[in-house]
């Protein structure tokens, strides 16, 4: 493509990619998509077609531009890593907002902002923010291009990164403009990384602005992104469609979009369950999806690692869609020893993102081997040595690779209907006070269990490491509308499926730590060991010891053989104390007072009845 000057209008602009043209359903995008341009004023429009020659032909670009550094294809294949400005290394919550008409519709839990005071904002600050930039058109679909889950969008972005990252992690090209062109409701999504360039100007590497905003208008389902080129804040199908948006299509439609990993788990006698599972951003959800068992006989087949779209089936059962198709998946942690699928899956046709780089031109993260190796480039450019006293990758260093490529992954995982869920399992990473697993009594009691998640802070957004917050469902940062609101719909969808089809709900929490610090559970693939038990529930083939907070496993029926947990931890990591109980409940008290009432008053009698058992115990 020549370049052009930033004054030159929009419509003729277009010639200049491969853009559509002719089909009268295509009219409403090809309007959007000149208007948004008026309005940036890119160089350049480029409409993405989804081949392999378009994506090596963006790969390459980057790479003479210096935004990604081709890795050694004799160990890392087809992959490449990029150095995002170490201001732009996670998603940014205090900068993203819900600008739905009435602010009682977003919560307490979200920022809100009036719509048309924030569209006087974005107008503002798009005004030419793509000049000297090409603007892409990337029309995808979440969930199999056509299917009955599935739901389409278009983002427009100036950031080439942010346009392979969509060919990875959804599907992308012509196919979506047709379901467009036959009049399927889409999706609008702009993206700025809020750089523009004087003419002849070069970009920088990772360019950003330190201004950011991550605009969701559920009202018209449309997003606004703002001045970062990072994961959640950049790919905009992910959290801020997928999630935030569909959570609030969900709720008017009857279904659910969740924060969650959806695995089969196969018995040694060739039964297969379906398991969803929300945890909060770097709690486990990839290497559970991942679980590779310790316990002999049994198998997990990969489903999904991040999102799951769940329905109510005509056959009263909860099914569920991973709307994706790729994974980006926290690098710190995944090695041999904790999460060797992922090792396998990232042999090649990856993009990292703030690992460090080795001097044979591949890549290492803290956690990837035992020993660090020496002579590394930090994840910041400079030299790295194992006494260098820092990290050499950043702890929300990411990988962005296909779902296809992960060697458990279910022959089915794209079938477009979906899987029909046996469980759901609601975590966090909590040291103290939450067992390694309990039993929800029923489907209301499991809504409770998940509206009172939470968790130690993570490095996956901003904010400060370790403090512990409510998450509900492992949702808070992406719930597009007000939280009280979606725990009355998770009541009003188990209404809809029958009592002895729904999912069983579970609590999970690998992350209890003894006085000493140290973590009392082995985790990773001995969670197949809690998978196991909650299985052995399903079938009804083992007990469980009833407790104020849900039923127990029997420590007789946990499969413990080839590990050693000592007595004592075991205790530990199943002990309810019913004191720390009583606080953690008036904590629930506190955070549904947050919310005017609008709490489902089921929730209200679960945690009174939470109260009653823990004043017997
Ligand atoms: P997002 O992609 O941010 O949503 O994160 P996630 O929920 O997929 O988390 P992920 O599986 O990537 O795990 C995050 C971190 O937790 C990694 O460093 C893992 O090594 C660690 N982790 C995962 N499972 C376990 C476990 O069972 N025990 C312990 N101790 N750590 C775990
Ligand atoms: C998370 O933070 O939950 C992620 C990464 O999965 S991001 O796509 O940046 O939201
Ligand atoms: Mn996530």
């Amino acid at each position: 493509f020549t370049s052009r000057t930033p004054s030159t209008p929009a419509r003729s602009m277009a010639a200049f990619g491969r853009r559509p043209a002719g089909e009268p359903g295509l009219q409403e995008l090809l309007a959007w998509v000149d208007e948004i341009a008026a309005l940036t004023q890119p160089d350049r429009i480029h409409w993405i077609d989804g081949s392999a020659a378009e994506n090596d032909a963006l790969l390459r670009q980057m790479v003479d531009d210096g935004t990604l550094i081709k890795l050694n294809p004799e160990w890392r294949p087809g992959s490449y890593l990029a150095r995002s400005h170490p201001g732009d290394v996670a998603r940014t919550e205090g900068r993203t907002y819900i600008a739905s008409e009435r602010e009682e519709d977003a919560g307490p839990t979200n920022n809100w902002v009036a719509p048309e005071e924030i569209r006087g904002t974005m107008t503002e600050i798009f005004a030419g923010s793509m000049r000297g930039r090409t603007m892409y058109v990337v029309p995808f679909s979440m969930g199999a291009v056509g299917g009955p889950l599935s739901h389409i969008g278009v983002q427009l972005t100036d950031s080439p990164y942010a346009v392979v990252s969509i060919g990875i992690m959804t599907r992308v090209g012509a196919e979506v403009t047709r379901q467009i062109a036959a009049g399927k409701p889409w999706v609008k999504t702009v993206h700025s990384v809020g750089a523009p360039l004087a003419p002849g100007e070069k970009s920088d590497a990772w360019p950003c602005n330190e201004e950011k905003y991550i605009v969701h208008f559920p009202d018209t389902l449309e997003v606004w992104s703002y001045g970062s080129g990072y994961g959640g804040n950049a790919i905009l199908a992910k959290k801020c469609f997928a999630l935030r948006i569909a959570s609030v299509i969900g709720r008017d439609e009857g279904w659910l979009a969740e924060h969650m990993l959806l695995i089969r788990v196969i018995d040694p006698q060739g039964r297969r369950y379906h398991v969803a599972a929300a945890f909060p951003s770097a709690c486990g959800k990839t290497n559970l999806a991942m679980l590779r068992p310790t316990i002999p006989g049994w198998r997990v087949e990969t489903l999904g690692d991040d999102i799951a779209w769940l329905r109510p089936g005509e056959d009263g059962r909860l099914w569920a869609i991973n709307p994706e198709a790729g994974f980006f998946g926290v690098a710190p942690g995944t090695g041999e020893s904790t999460n060797v699928t992922a090792v396998e899956t990232l042999w090649g046709n990856t993009i990292f993102t703030n690992v460090a780089l080795r001097p044979d031109g591949d890549v290492w993260w803290e956690g990837l081997t035992d020993e660090a190796p020496a002579n590394l480039t930090d994840w910041e450019g400079n030299p790295w040595m194992p006494d260098s006293g820092r990290p050499a990758a950043h702890p929300n260093s990411r990988f962005t690779v296909s779902a296809g490529q992960c060697p458990q992954i279910a022959e089915d995982w794209d079938a477009a209907e979906g899987v029909p869920l046996d469980a759901i399992l609601f975590g966090g990473r909590r040291a103290t006070n939450v067992p390694l697993v309990v039993e929800a009594t029923d489907w209301t009691h499991g809504v409770f269990m998940g509206s009172n998640i939470s968790s130690e802070r993570t490095a996956a957004a901003e904010g400060t490491l370790g403090e512990l917050r409510r998450d509900p469902f492992a949702m808070l940062p992406f719930c597009g509308y007000n939280m009280a609101d979606y725990f009355g719909h998770w009541l009003a969808v188990g209404q809809k499926l029958r009592f002895d089809r729904a999912p069983r709900v579970f609590q999970v929490n690998w992350f209890r730590r003894g006085d000493d610090g140290r973590f009392l559970w082995p985790g990773f693939g001995d969670n197949a060991r809690v998978i196991e038990w909650i299985v052995r529930r399903l079938n009804g083939e083992v007990g469980a010891v009833d407790s104020p907070i849900g039923r127990l496993p029997r420590t007789e029926d946990l499969n413990l053989s080839g590990i050693d947990v000592p007595e004592a931890d075991l205790e530990e990591l199943f002990s309810v104390s019913p004191q720390t109980w009583q606080i953690e409940a008036d904590l629930t008290e506190e955070f549904y007072a947050t919310f005017d009432g609008r709490v489902p008053p089921a929730l209200y009698a679960e945690l009174a009845a939470l109260r009653y058992r823990l004043k017997q115990a």
